[in-house]
């Protein structure tokens, strides 16, 4: 058995605590103990032995007083939203440019942080030199490796999980095209695997995907796909579920169920970008409803032994991906654009405070 050594921080009271709720919601509000209304999520979640993180803006953690505030009080893991992505760290072939990401992993140690590195192997946001290149296949993998090993390496010891490889399935769980499957094959995956535990044989190599949070095509893909490279000796640790859920397309069944299938394999899991959309204007409804989604994916997370961390894709609607991608949806975040709490956040409160973990995590 492991013992994630977490950071207890002293009994400090939520900043949050005595802001009023967003918009009345008396339901999910109601929900949490008095007790758990004063405590930041991340003294709640060490309780369940969990980490509870956010994606990081950071450029709002540089402009903003309250974002920082709140990032370094409420949370105890952070994952960089778009910092440590090809593109910006290296712009040019070889070239890399680390300065934005340091910058967040000082942030998070000094505020007691685990760090989720994100991402290492994707097929978006990569550089135009790389994208546009006319490469061979040899000159591309020796690209790919070494981006992956120098990246490694740089942050050796000061990265707690490392999304290792993202969104590689479709929807129907075949394989997505993309640079990486067209030019190298399906091998690049446990090629990126081995390379990342060789530059830092301690950090916890995850896969991360999207729409993967029930059973179907897709999780059924990424759980054969795990299984195949574990049994195959691939230094595989982890899965994680995005969790970018959306109220107009009902809430998914089954996540418990399926967090539990990868469970069973004895990879750790995480929850890794959850937020929950929906079709602007909110109302109170619309907010209980996103309040439920955000609940049914932590509880998801707490009921599987091996589930260690719990992470929002950003904490407040003033900084979101959302709105700029999928046209008229919004407020997916658990803090308004003013920092209130909605009752999204209240529902993540109640739901640590309220229960017991299994005996042993990952
Ligand atoms: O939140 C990120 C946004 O700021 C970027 O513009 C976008 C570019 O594709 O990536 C967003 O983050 C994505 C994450 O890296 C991977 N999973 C999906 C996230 C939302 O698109």
């Amino acid at each position: 058995m492991k013992v994630l050594r977490l950071v207890t921080a002293a009994a400090v009271t939520s900043t949050l605590a005595l802001l009023p709720l967003a918009t009345a919601g008396p339901a999910a509000g109601a929900e949490a103990s008095a007790a758990a209304r004063d405590r930041p999520l991340r003294q709640l979640a060490a309780d369940d032995r969990l980490r509870v993180g956010t994606a990081v803006d950071t450029t709002a953690l540089a402009e903003d007083a309250p974002y920082r505030r709140i990032a370094g009080s409420e949370f105890s893991s952070v994952t960089p939203e778009n910092v440590m992505k090809w593109e910006v760290i290296e712009p040019r072939r070889g070239e890399y440019d680390y300065a934005e990401a340091d910058r967040l992993v000082r942030f998070a140690e000094r505020h007691g942080q685990k760090v989720r590195g994100h991402v290492l192997v994707w097929h978006s946001q990569l550089p135009s030199w790389l994208t546009e290149g006319d490469f061979t296949k040899e000159e591309l993998r020796e690209i790919l490796r070494r981006h992956v090993t120098d990246t490694v390496r740089h942050f050796k010891g000061r990265i707690w999980h490392w999304d290792v490889v993202n969104e590689a399935f479709n929807e129907d769980g075949t394989l997505r095209d993309s640079i990486w499957l067209r030019e190298l094959g399906p091998g690049y995956i446990a090629d990126a695997f081995r390379w990342a535990h060789e530059a830092d044989p301690r950090a916890k190599l995850f896969y991360n995907d999207y729409n993967i949070e029930w059973a179907g095509p897709k999780s059924d893909a990424v759980l054969d796909l795990v299984r195949t490279l574990r049994a195959e000796g691939v230094p595989v640790d982890g899965v994680g579920f995005q969790g970018h859920l959306g109220i107009q397309y009902g809430l998914p069944g089954g996540v418990a169920a399926n967090f539990q299938r990868f469970d069973a394999l004895g990879v750790q899991t995480a929850v890794t970008e959850a937020d929950v959309r929906m079709v602007m204007p909110a109302d109170d409804e619309k907010l209980r409803t996103q309040a439920e989604g955000y609940r049914l994916l932590l509880d998801a997370c707490l009921r599987a032994r091996h589930c260690v961390s719990f992470t929002v894709w950003g904490f407040t609607d003033k900084y979101s991906w959302v709105p700029d991608t999928f046209e008229g949806e919004g407020a997916a975040n658990i803090l308004d654009e003013t920092y209130r709490p909605k009752p999204a956040y209240r529902a993540l409160q109640a739901a640590l405070a309220g229960r017991a973990r299994p005996t042993t995590s990952g």
